[in-house]
């Protein structure tokens, strides 16, 4: 079965030093760049998301008039306002540094619209909108994923469920996830609801199995 390697968010935003920084980021790089070298051995296909605002997106507190970690809502739809992120174009939006790019075979971008957020990969929040990315992955018959990256609340977890939905045989790498965590299980949680609707659970050191 074809499988493509799908990196989420590893942006400089995401990662010490960024304006919406996970704890301990360069684990999750490292672990990327360790799996792309499987990934590369074994001819699977590395693909890559990144989070793509413009700098008046809604979902920025600044813009909306709220305070940032507050949830609230944006044109109907429940609204964690965020600092501003991953502007179009900034550092902040670029992929980090140390990161193996050069594996990168394709990039799917999202958040584009100002008026709506959207942490999965496949879809805007409220699921009308959908990226090119399922067409894609059509297109190249690749029926299984494996995913990792930033942040396991929130694009990870949306990502992989929208994946599952869509008939993905959907592989998380749990070591090579890491959350925002504004209340502190939250992460914790999102893996319990991506392992309860059917996702896999494996660490790096697992996915030789798998290839
Ligand atoms: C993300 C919050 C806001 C993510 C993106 O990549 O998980 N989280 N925008
Ligand atoms: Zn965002």
């Amino acid at each position: 079965m074809k499988t493509a390697l799908l990196l989420i968010d590893l942006q400089n935003d995401f990662c010490t030093g960024g304006a919406l920084a996970v704890k301990d980021s360069d684990a999750v790089i490292k672990v990327a760049n360790n799996v792309i070298a499987r990934c590369q051995e074994n001819t699977i296909t590395v693909i890559a998301t990144q989070d793509w605002h413009p700098a008046n997106h809604m979902s920025f507190a600044e813009n909306s008039g709220q305070k940032v970690g507050e949830l609230g809502e944006l044109n109907g739809i429940p609204q964690i306002w965020w600092p501003n992120h991953c502007i179009q174009g900034e550092f902040g939006a670029e992929f980090h540094p140390l990161l193996n790019q050069s594996a990168i075979q394709e990039i799917f971008r999202k958040g584009e619209n100002p008026q709506i957020d959207s942490y999965s990969a496949f879809f805007d929040n409220d699921h009308k909108s959908k990226t090119h990315l399922d067409a894609w992955l059509t297109e190249q018959n690749i029926k299984r994923l494996l995913v990792m990256g930033i942040a396991t609340d929130y694009c990870v977890k949306f990502t992989v469920l929208d994946a599952l939905a869509l008939g993905y045989e959907t592989y998380v790498i749990i070591d090579g996830c890491r959350g925002v965590n504004i209340q502190k299980n939250d992460s914790q949680r999102a893996v319990e609801e991506m392992d309860r609707k059917g996702a896999k659970l494996i660490p790096q050191n697992e996915i030789l199995f798998i290839l």
